[in-house]
């Protein structure tokens, strides 16, 4: 083991001796005559070689040295709602190089399209807190993203908010997980049960992607006076790897009328990348009040289906690209010895991981040490 962390060492410091020839060779060389397109008007005119006759030709201007924006997530396609117990939000996760300033404006649309729209007064956070008084429909959303120093805006993909009309027996299965999650910790999804009005059982059907997440050490846990059956994972479909996690909860007296939490599940990453649980099918059983026994006509009057999609991530994975390997070490090692006071302390604070404003041998140490495949 020694041995082992005396040769990571060793590599790693040759890695940084060799950093400035790799620095050299990854950094970009303005193509010649980059300049001179870059001074062409948005619409010019240009006179052919052979002096014939004269083009007219469009450019979008691009200055090679403005930041340009990456939409890291994307705002959930679809989220159903129930009219009058709206929750939720919408959210984007974006960057810019350069470390260039971001500035967000929602939109709603009338057609399930990112183009046109209609500015969302107030509505300029990461996060978008859909509007508690939709009434019954469907509603189209989504996100653009600015950034400082002349960045070409981006959009998000659309966010289709579906708002169900609520009825005296409807009863509403929710399904809520955090946006983003360390690669070290479980993903909890909280599951919430509302107008469960003499109802015995509730059966539960995930499907979740196991490329990336698989079930935790203690799968589901029931809470508020609700009573646990049983929680099994089964492979659903080998080769997309898709897994189907079945959860039974049987409601006693104590949740029989508004809104509580009966369940909590947990997955573990094992890979970086975008996590994608769905509910996909719910059974809801009310009581044969002749038995007492739960009655085989399902009493459910909305199926609720909800998807949830959390990004796992890791603090070691400098280039974002969902692994951490020797691309991401000798990114940090470009930034060997780089310093908070420093003027490029703004591309290189992402290598310093253990945040104690200097990037040294003990990050990139710590980078090695949370290799992911
Ligand atoms: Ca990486
Ligand atoms: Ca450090």
């Amino acid at each position: 083991m020694k041995r082992l962390y005396s040769l990571v060492l060793s590599a790693i410091i040759i890695l940084v001796l060799a950093t400035p020839a790799i620095a050299a060779l990854a950094s970009p060389v303005p193509a010649a005559g980059m300049a001179e397109l870059n001074s062409i008007p948005q619409t010019a005119a240009l006179k052919s070689s052979s002096g014939a006759g004269v083009i007219t030709n469009s450019f979008e201007t691009y200055d090679e040295t403005s930041p340009v924006i990456m939409i890291n997530s994307q705002p959930a396609a679809s989220t159903n709602v129930v009219q009058s117990g709206i929750t939720g939000s919408l959210s984007v996760t974006a960057s810019a190089t350069q470390g260039a300033a971001l500035s967000y404006q929602w939109y709603s649309n009338t057609a399930n399209s990112n183009t046109g729209g209609t500015a969302i007064g107030g509505a300029t956070g990461a996060s978008f807190t859909i509007p508690l008084t939709l009434a019954a429909g469907t509603y189209y959303y989504f996100c653009e993203v600015n950034a400082a120093g002349g960045a070409l805006p981006a959009r998000t993909s659309v966010a289709s908010v579906i708002v169900h009309a609520l009825t005296p027996d409807t009863q509403v299965i929710r399904v809520t997980a955090s946006d983003r999650v360390h690669y070290k910790e479980k993903i909890e999804y909280t599951i919430n049960a509302a107008n469960m009005k003499d109802i015995n059982t509730i059966a539960l059907d995930f499907i979740a992607d196991s490329n990336i997440i698989n079930g935790a050490d203690t799968l589901a846990e029931s809470m508020g006076g609700v009573f646990q059956i049983f929680d099994k994972q089964a492979v659903l479909d080998p080769v997309t790897n898709l897994w189907n996690i079945r959860v039974v909860l049987s409601i006693y007296g104590d949740v029989t009328s508004g809104t509580s939490d009966v369940c909590k599940l947990w997955l573990n990453p094992i890979r970086l990348g975008d996590a994608n649980v769905t509910l996909a099918t719910v059974a809801i059983y009310g009581i044969d009040i002749i038995n007492g026994k739960p009655s085989s006509n399902q009493r459910l009057t909305a199926v609720i289906p909800a998807s949830n999609t959390t990004r796992i991530y890791s603090i070691y994975d400098i280039n974002d690209d969902g692994e951490v390997n020797w691309v991401d070490l000798t990114l940090a090692a470009s930034h060997y010895l780089a310093k908070a006071a420093d003027a490029n302390w703004n591309s290189a604070r992402i290598a310093d991981v253990n945040g104690d404003g200097v990037v040294d041998l003990i990050d990139l140490v710590a980078i090695y040490a949370n290799f992911v495949p």
